[in-house]
């Protein structure tokens, strides 16, 4: 039997012209650079899952969480599939001197800043798809 679609939301947490990635150890996308992210819980805003997601996950605060698209993601390639629609948001670090933790560390390798124009690879498929669709977070003038 298959399973219902699922809510993520995933967050671009933008520095000057660096976003923060990290690489999942998780079964889906393993090894590939994503964004910090989880699932809604109940009866919360997509803000809230942000800054809450992003907090358990790299320690870092953020503000001016704003949301920007939404993309729709089957994932049947892993063992376990998965339909996750997922919420795209953005936002900026409270301090920006603030560091990013490995938190999750069964789930994730390390959280990093990379410049936009020299993302690593290979990027997690639904972030690839957004980016070969002309997907940018930041102002036209970086594009
Ligand atoms: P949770 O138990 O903390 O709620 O969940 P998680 O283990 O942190 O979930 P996740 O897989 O990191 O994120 C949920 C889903 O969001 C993921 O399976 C697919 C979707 N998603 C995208 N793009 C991205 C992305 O760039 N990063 C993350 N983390 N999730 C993404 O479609
Ligand atoms: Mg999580
Ligand atoms: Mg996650």
């Amino acid at each position: 039997m298959s399973q219902a679609p699922v809510v993520g939301v995933a967050v671009f947490v933008v520095k000057g012209d660096k976003v923060l990635l990290g690489r999942r150890r998780s079964s889906v996308g393993h090894n590939t650079y994503a964004l910090p992210g989880g699932h809604l819980e109940f009866g919360e805003s997509f803000e809230e899952c942000a800054a809450r997601e992003v907090k358990e996950e790299t320690g870092l605060d953020i503000k001016d969480i704003q949301f920007i698209t939404v993309t729709n993601n089957v994932f049947t390639e892993a063992a376990k599939q998965l339909h996750v629609v997922a919420v795209i948001m953005r936002a900026s670090l409270v301090d920006p001197e603030q560091l990013p933790q490995n938190v999750e560390p069964e789930k994730c390798d390390g959280w990093d800043w990379y410049d936009w124009k020299n993302l690593p690879q290979p990027l997690f498929q639904p972030l690839e798809t957004m980016l070969k669709n002309g997907f940018s977070p930041f102002p036209a003038k970086l594009n």
